[in-house]
């Protein structure tokens, strides 16, 4: 079986990647990236020298690109991880979201009508439900919640989706799509929360807490996250959807404070900024499909979960410094300067 994942030196990519190319050394895992700031191929050295896994630079838009990619690769499954995926990012240019997480969507799927394929897994997101109000803690996302996106970074992300099963009823794709919650763990790039504040903290920096804190995200494990989808390309069934969560809701400020505590630094670091534009304010996902019909339960609580995650970054030091010292400076100028 060949399996190209796209976006696999990503974040949640390159925890995926590096956990089919060890559970089967059988299976040739291809990994198709961009390299855009986001991708990072050190992520990967865990895996790069071994016989079943190989890199290929590329992009999901170019059309011409991917169709010779299939020519030539001809793979079994496509699990598409590649996007543009920081919503900070999509207020301030949303263009890219649409070529990346929507034209680049629809373009592998024309290769995939084109050239045949076993299964199409779209890595899509529980932002493309909305948001939940922050008083009604008995509601939750599930598979038929209504798609109603807030930031052009999910209304990308929900587009592609309905391109998606678009492609499935009307060319018959063989498609399936899963919508997770918040993760976290290693290599998250440091613009997001987590990495943010741990990275920030080790460093006496002021800690950018958006409006007063109180948004409620629900929190997992990106190796829960992985065992999900590994689970939906073995067992889920085309022209489905299924959510991915693990009931680990949080404030922003409690996995702020959570951070700060761990690494014994004081709460004055906290600074309450401008508020993001369109924030929504509570995600919680309903994950009883991808428990009673695929038989999947989370490993991590947030608690362990989160203890491992800080250990992580303490011991990669230098993985987030370099990204940290680099390009990641001005960008943290841009996007901060006008909110302190
Ligand atoms: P990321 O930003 O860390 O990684 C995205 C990867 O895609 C990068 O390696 C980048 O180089 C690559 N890429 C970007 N544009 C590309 C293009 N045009 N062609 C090929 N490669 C390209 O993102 P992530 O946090 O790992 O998220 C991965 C996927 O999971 C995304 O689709 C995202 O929407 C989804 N998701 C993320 C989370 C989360 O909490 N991070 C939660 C649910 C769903
Ligand atoms: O500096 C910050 N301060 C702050 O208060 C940052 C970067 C974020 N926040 C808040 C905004 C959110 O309420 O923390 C929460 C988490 O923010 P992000 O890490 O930017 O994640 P979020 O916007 O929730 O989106 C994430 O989860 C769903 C991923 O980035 C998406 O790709 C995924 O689809």
């Amino acid at each position: 079986m060949k399996i190209i994942v796209t976006g696999g030196a990503g974040f949640i990519g390159s925890n995926f990647v590096i956990h089919m190319v060890k559970k089967y050394p059988e299976h040739e895992i291809v990994n198709l990236d961009l390299l855009t700031y986001a991708g990072n191929l050190e992520n990967l050295t865990e895996v790069e020298k071994a016989p079943n896994y190989k890199f290929i630079r590329g992009d999901i838009a170019d059309r011409k690109f991917v169709f010779d990619l299939f020519e030539q690769e001809k793979p079994d499954i496509i699990v598409n991880f590649a996007a543009e995926s920081h919503v900070d990012r999509s207020i301030t240019d949303p263009e890219s979201f649409v070529r990346t997480n929507v034209m680049g969507t629809t373009t592998l799927l024309d290769a995939c009508k084109e050239y045949g394929i076993k299964r199409f897994h779209q890595v899509s997101t529980d932002e493309v439900y909305g948001d939940l109000p922050l008083d009604r803690p008995d509601l939750f996302f599930t598979e038929e919640t209504p798609l109603h996106t807030s930031s052009p970074y999910s209304s990308s992300k929900a587009s592609a989706d309905l391109f998606v099963m678009a492609y499935h009823r009307t060319f018959g794709i063989p498609v399936t799509i899963s919508r997770c919650s918040n993760n976290y763990g290693p290599y998250q790039f440091p613009e997001k929360l987590i990495p943010l504040i741990i990275s920030r903290a080790l460093a006496d920096e002021e800690l950018p807490v958006y409006g007063t804190g109180e948004n409620v995200r629900d929190w997992l494990h990106v190796s829960d996250h992985c065992v999900a989808i590994d689970l939906i390309l073995e067992k889920g069934r085309v022209g489905e959807v299924y959510n991915i969560g693990g009931h680990n809701e949080r404030t922003n400020l409690e996995v702020v404070k959570t951070i700060l505590k761990a690494l014994d630094k004081p709460e004055s670091l906290i600074r309450f900024v401008k508020d993001r534009p369109g924030h929504d304010r509570r995600y919680a996902i309903d994950p009883t499909k991808m428990e009673t019909e695929l038989g999947w339960k989370p490993q991590y609580v947030f608690d362990t979960g989160m203890k491992q995650t800080i250990q992580w970054y303490l011991d990669n030091k230098e993985w987030w410094e370099h990204i940290v010292n680099g390009e990641y400076t001005k960008y943290f100028e841009k996007m901060y300067g006008e909110r302190l």
